[in-house]
């Protein structure tokens, strides 16, 4: 796993390295041959990874929903230790997008829309054929307009935090993460293609910091940790268990959030 990595608000970063960086990084990991042998370990195969059937989100069931955020979690470390191993990017992170402070994408990020092929198969390596190219597009509503999906507002995290069982706090923040995938719209708003839009780890990473805002604030007990026995407990298709990520010390935030 990378070394320790603080991921910082995308609005307070000044330094046009750390965007170069962290544009250049994504291009540079998007160009590997899909058919690397690793699993993930190039663009379009990590983005297809999201399209496999290790339930991660409520749609998946009852496991998916307790396996939301962890898998997620994991999720976001992989594109950093893939990028951060190639040469010049090993200060790679994923800086998060607070869409309940900056309500449009971020003017950096405007023109940043990959081309990505995703192969359509789990197998290593994916036949050529079983490629999906996928032009990143978004279809939100104009700056200063409503449309018709929110993004979340501060007073609705704040009330998510304030959910007192784990079970709760994460299906209100699920819910809360599918209406920005919703906003963005376009390649963020189908599960099948939303990581090849670089705001869909932005996103995620905020999410990320709001789950590690409300898991400072509780002990863990049978009401505050996900319910999950057997191998539903391994972030397949990475190695390591639930309660391996649940306190881990190899990604923080600038901020978290108090309630
Ligand atoms: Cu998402």
């Amino acid at each position: 796993m990378p070394a320790v990595v603080t991921r910082k608000n995308q609005a307070d970063i000044r330094d046009p390295a750390v965007k170069n960086t962290f544009i250049n990084g994504i291009n540079a990991f998007n160009s590997l041959s899909t058919s690397r042998g690793e699993i993930g370990g190039s663009y379009g195969t990590l983005v297809a990874i999201h399209r496999h059937p290790h339930k991660f989100h409520s749609a998946d069931g009852d496991v998916g929903t307790q396996r939301f955020l962890t898998w997620h979690r994991v999720y976001l470390s992989v594109l950093e230790f893939w990028v951060s191993s190639i040469p010049n990017y090993q200060n790679f992170y994923i800086p998060y997008w607070d869409w309940t402070v900056d309500r449009n994408i971020p003017n950096w990020l405007q023109n940043f829309k990959p081309h990505v092929n995703i192969p359509n198969t789990e197998s290593i390596p994916p036949t050529p054929s079983s490629v999906e190219p996928v032009d990143v597009s978004r279809t939100p509503p104009p700056p200063g307009q409503d449309g018709e999906f929110s993004l979340p507002t501060e007073n609705k995290i704040k009330d998510c935090l304030r959910k007192p069982t784990y079970t709760e706090f994460t299906m209100t923040l699920e819910g809360l993460h599918a209406d920005v995938h919703a906003w963005v719209g376009g390649t963020m708003r189908d599960l099948l293609t939303s990581p090849a839009d670089p705001l869909f780890w932005m996103h995620h990473a905020n999410i990320d910091r709001i789950y590690t805002s409300w898991r400072e604030q509780h002990a863990d007990n049978s009401d505050t940790i996900p319910i999950l026995s057997g191998l539903d407990l391994n972030m397949d298709p990475w190695a390591g268990t639930e309660p391996e990520y649940r306190h881990w010390d190899w990604v923080a935030y600038d901020k978290l959030i108090t309630v």
